[in-house]
């Protein structure tokens, strides 16, 4: 059983590493975005990816010091990318409800950061999930806006899932929602999937919101979001998540 002492020796021995899946323009087929995905290379397990440990490091608390590094490799990161291929790119990075809520996060340390390397905060989406709406409090709330008056981007994952209503579009202004892949999987036999992803892209724009749809794996399903004015695509059918280094080769190849 992977225990804390293993996720603190590996945050130590810098054992994790940041994987990217690319988010296309849905219009123009191009790399535009990606999503940082954390992976954690253990000596004894081996690869082990993050369902099978941001929980561990979300009870134990050590998910801030994680997100601080994975913020902080996602910064520099996108950095290097917008100088050598395109001064637009953006990267977007999941941000656990935990850290959020953590008295020891330290927002004005993230903004120095970013600062630093002289990219504008716009360069970074933050990932936020509807579960993340529900257990905030006053100081997370402050901490989310905070960093967004800053210019960092907010997008709502796994849009459709959660629990709450609709009024958390009201509350934090939302720059994308990420349609969840349990809405995009059958696209192409459910009728109702359809209309769902329909009504969802219309919405969002009338709120000015963007929309990228998650999960989608093959051009069928693209044609239908592409058509029904979705925003941008992520899935398997334009790329599955690759180290950095493969990312930099497509981008190059796109140039
Ligand atoms: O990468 P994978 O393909 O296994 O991602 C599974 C889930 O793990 C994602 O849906 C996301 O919620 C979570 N996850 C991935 N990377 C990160 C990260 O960097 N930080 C946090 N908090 N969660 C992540
Ligand atoms: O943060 P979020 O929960 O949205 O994380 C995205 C997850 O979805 C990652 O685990 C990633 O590996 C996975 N994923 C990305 N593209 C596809 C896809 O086309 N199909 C499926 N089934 N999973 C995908
Ligand atoms: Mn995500
Ligand atoms: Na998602």
């Amino acid at each position: 059983r992977l225990m804390l002492r293993d996720l603190q020796k590996g945050l130590d021995k810098q054992e994790f590493l940041l994987y990217y899946q690319p988010i296309v323009a849905m219009q123009t087929g191009r790399t535009v975005k990606a999503e940082a995905l954390i992976r954690w290379d253990q000596p004894v397990r081996g690869r082990v990816n993050p369902g099978d440990f941001i929980p561990l490091a979300e009870e134990s608390g050590l998910i801030v010091p994680l997100g601080e590094w994975i913020f902080k490799e996602a910064a520099q990161q996108v950095t290097a990318w917008r100088k050598s291929f395109s001064p637009d790119f953006v990267l977007s990075v999941n941000v656990s409800p935990v850290q959020l809520l953590s008295t020891e996060l330290d927002c004005s340390a993230w903004l120095k950061n970013i600062k630093a390397l002289e990219i504008p905060p716009s360069a970074l989406i933050m990932e936020i999930t509807e579960r993340m709406l529900l257990e905030s409090d006053k100081a997370s709330d402050e901490k989310i806006t905070e960093l967004q008056a800053a210019g960092v981007q907010l997008a709502l994952d796994d849009f459709g899932t959660g629990y709450s209503s609709l009024s958390y579009l009201k509350r934090f202004s939302i720059d994308y929602i990420k349609i969840d892949r349990s809405f995009v999987c059958n696209l192409h036999r459910d009728s109702e999937d359809v209309a769902l992803c329909q009504a969802i892209i219309v919405m969002a724009h009338q709120l000015d919101i963007q929309v990228v749809a998650e999960g989608v794996e093959t051009q069928e399903q693209h044609n239908i979001l592409l058509e029904a004015g979705c925003d941008f695509g992520q899935g398997y059918w334009y790329c599955k998540p690759v180290t950095a280094a493969e990312l930099t080769q497509r981008l190059q190849k796109e140039c």
